[in-house]
């Protein structure tokens, strides 16, 4: 494919958005001051054994006490908007609306007042895994109630923060937080249950989207006039070969990952067609007399159909995809999907061991997005990568620089040649910060953090100052027009 690694000169339309990404357990650290409520992952990185070297987010970057200086260097690259996330325990310690924390609610007030005198718009997410420990302590997304809870918390956000917020995001990749925090167990909360919980927490979190999406829509639009999404992510499913049960083998893939969540929102209110037959045929397998996955009611699909006014995408990584019969694998999530994945030895690795940068596969992702889900309005959310390092800084992070430049390059590609509505670029993340249960030694960061140092210093790396060239440049322009790329 020769397109794959041809450079395209151009750039983005005016109004094009140009952004960095955290969230608030990564970043905030304070994990218990000022009236903040435990969360799943103060419970989880508290449980000796969970994260690397056991560490926590307890300080992490301190953005509680220093988000004057994110906001510093984020005017500094010229940003154009911020997506952050609000710890719902910082707010809501219980979870419930019983008790609201005011000095909580008074730090995302200045944040957002700082943001918007930088001339930075704020993109917030609403739930970035955070779960209050109480609401865990209810059975957490297994439990139907939590539709009930995070609506009332995301009315309560919209009505506190919705006349300066315009961008809102209820969950961040509800894929990975039931997947890896029921199913496999390596995130909060750690449950390991196969092929149950997993669906069932998933059919909750769709709910409550939809919930708060016709919150926003009927109580707060009108006045506030901002838009309410759902940011999803999985890698692009390469089929591994051309035969026809690979091809299917990739979009399955694709629709276990993706379309789960956004065919219900983006198509018909309901699963996909090849979720609801696999689920199905491998519960009747086992001997079940009913499918493991849940069933939306008529009025329910009426109510999560059409219920996001973008699409938020996360793109890291890529693997190829072929079909195969899991005879061997336990009943559970895995088995459910026939596949195998693999990822190319001549992709370049990266420090993350989870992802190898493949920039053709952005592209890719974001025409199967365009195609299967109504060509929806998207902002990348997130896209990035790691190096991998305890403490020594690694200023000229070159791995970085070709990896933003060149994914931004297949994001043009995608509006330019593809003609796919792309508003916004949001790079992961804004500095290094607590990479889960992967700790702090996995480096997403344009700022190096120095964690040794009670100040946190945050130090730019050599890729931030070519992401300020990029954001001022709004993309590629011609070298004739001034810049060699
Ligand atoms: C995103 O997750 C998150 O939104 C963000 O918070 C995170 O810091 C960032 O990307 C970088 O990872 O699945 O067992 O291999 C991306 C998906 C899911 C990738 C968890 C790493 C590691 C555990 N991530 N995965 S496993």
């Amino acid at each position: 494919d020769p397109e794959r690694d041809s450079f395209l000169y151009g750039t983005f339309p005016s109004n094009f958005s140009w952004g960095v990404a955290t969230a608030a357990y990564q970043i905030e650290g304070a994990w218990n001051e000022d009236g903040k409520g435990p969360s799943i992952w103060d419970t989880f990185t508290h449980t000796p054994g969970r994260t690397y070297n056991n560490q926590t987010g307890d300080v992490t970057c301190d953005s509680y006490h220093r988000y004057e200086d994110d906001i510093a260097i984020m005017k500094e690259m010229g940003m154009k908007h911020y997506r952050f996330s609000i710890a719902w325990s910082r707010v809501f310690p219980d979870g419930t609306r019983n008790r609201i924390n005011m000095a909580g609610v008074d730090y995302y007030h200045k944040l957002i007042d700082g943001l918007l005198a930088a001339g930075i718009q704020p993109m917030v997410t609403l739930y970035h895994w955070d779960l209050p420990q109480a609401l865990q302590d209810m059975g957490g997304w297994d439990n139907d109630i939590m539709a009930v809870h995070f609506d009332n918390y995301a009315d309560f956000c919209f009505n506190e923060y919705g006349s300066k917020v315009k961008l809102w995001i209820t969950f961040n990749e509800p894929y990975v937080f039931t997947k890896v925090g029921l199913e496999t167990g390596v995130h909060a909360p750690g449950l390991k249950h196969q092929g149950t919980t997993v669906y069932r927490a998933a059919h909750n979190v769709l709910k409550a989207h939809a919930k708060a999406w016709h919150t926003y829509n009927d109580r707060y639009r009108s006045t506030q006039k901002g838009k309410c999404g759902i940011t999803l992510n999985c890698s692009w499913g390469q089929a591994a070969t051309d035969s026809e049960e690979d091809k299917a083998a990739a979009d399955r893939y694709m629709q276990f990952g993706f379309g789960w969540f956004a065919h219900p929102i983006f198509v018909n209110g309901d699963y996909p067609e090849v979720i609801k037959d696999k689920v199905m045929k491998k519960s009747l397998a086992q001997g079940l007399t009913t499918s493991r996955l849940p069933e939306f009611t008529e009025e329910e699909k009426q109510l999560l159909k059409g219920t996001s006014d973008f699409l938020g995408a996360n793109y890291y990584t890529a693997v190829y995809v072929s079909a195969k019969e899991r005879q061997a694998m336990p009943p559970g999530f895995f088995k459910d999907q026939d596949f195998m994945t693999t990822d190319d030895e001549n992709w370049p690795t990266s420090g993350a061991g989870w992802m190898r940068p493949v920039p053709w596969g952005f592209r890719k992702f974001l025409n199967w997005i365009n195609e299967n889900f109504n060509k929806p309005v998207i902002y990348i959310t997130e896209n990035g990568v790691a190096e991998h390092s305890e403490d020594e800084p690694m200023f000229e992070d070159t791995w970085r620089i070709q990896y933003l430049t060149s994914h931004v390059n297949e994001m043009l590609k995608a509006y330019t040649l593809d003609g796919i509505d792309i508003r916004g670029y949001t790079y992961w993340s804004l500095m290094d910060n607590l990479e889960w249960a992967e700790g702090y030694a996995s480096r997403f960061g344009l700022y190096y953090v120095d964690f040794k140092n009670p100040k946190r210093p945050r130090l730019p790396k050599e890729s931030a100052s070519v992401y300020a060239k990029v954001i001022r440049n709004n993309g590629f322009p011609e070298p004739a027009s001034g810049m060699l790329w």
